[in-house]
């Protein structure tokens, strides 16, 4: 298996950080998107999306989706368990890692698209569309807040695919001109520990 990849990008981050912590090597094969490697024919044919992560299978077909792909490995690895054991608890991380996928990453990528200037041309970009922005992620932050608490993991006691996509959704955040209020701090708790993890690590 291979996994094509662009380091800097949160979702290629959320499934590094993934199987960083689950110890599984994988052959990684850089597709710069600043460059558009990710817009070649050649690349489309592996995702016609163009996005990143795509896992290429020893069958030579591709897996698209962050979430897929860490739910894939997941299966052929389930220990030590990263979604939960029971089936509330892998409920329970789903509903966490979903808030912070759609609720904090998609936010930011919203905000970062209608304010930076590497999307002028690309996107019609809204003063207003980005401020709507701000505010989803600010509702959604104030859950995860509260839902965190005083837990060393955004789940408790180990790290899940909630924390993966949590921290490069918050990583993300400081390159896109959203970085985290800190008076959130609950979460900001938890994400200066986590980055401290070597799963977290550049
Ligand atoms: N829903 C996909 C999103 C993939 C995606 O959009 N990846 C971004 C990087 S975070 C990308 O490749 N953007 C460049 C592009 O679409 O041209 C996932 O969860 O993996």
């Amino acid at each position: 298996m291979k996994l094509y990849t662009f380091s800097l990008a949160p979702n290629p981050r959320r499934v590094h950080v993934y199987l960083a912590e689950k110890c599984i090597e994988l052959t990684l094969e850089t597709v710069d998107i600043v460059t558009a490697q990710n817009r070649t024919p050649e690349f489309l044919k592996k995702n016609p999306l163009g996005g990143l992560p795509v896992l290429e299978l020893d069958d030579g077909s591709h897996l698209t989706e962050s979430l897929a792909i860490m739910e894939y490995f997941e299966e052929l690895h389930p220990e030590k368990p990263m979604i939960g054991r029971t089936p509330l608890e892998r409920a329970r991380t789903r509903e966490v890692e979903r808030i912070a996928e759609i609720g904090v990453l998609s936010a930011i990528g919203t905000i970062f698209q209608n304010t930076n200037p590497l999307f002028a041309g690309r996107v019609k970009q809204s003063a207003d569309a980005a401020e709507n922005a701000r505010t989803r992620l600010a509702s959604n932050l104030t859950v995860l807040d509260h839902k965190i608490g005083d837990k060393p993991f955004v789940m408790g006691a180990d790290p899940t695919i909630a924390d993966c996509t949590l921290f490069a959704a918050l990583k993300f955040g400081e390159f896109a001109g959203a970085p985290l209020d800190r008076g959130f701090r609950n979460v900001a708790r938890w994400y200066d520990a986590f980055a401290q993890r070597p799963s977290a690590k550049d």
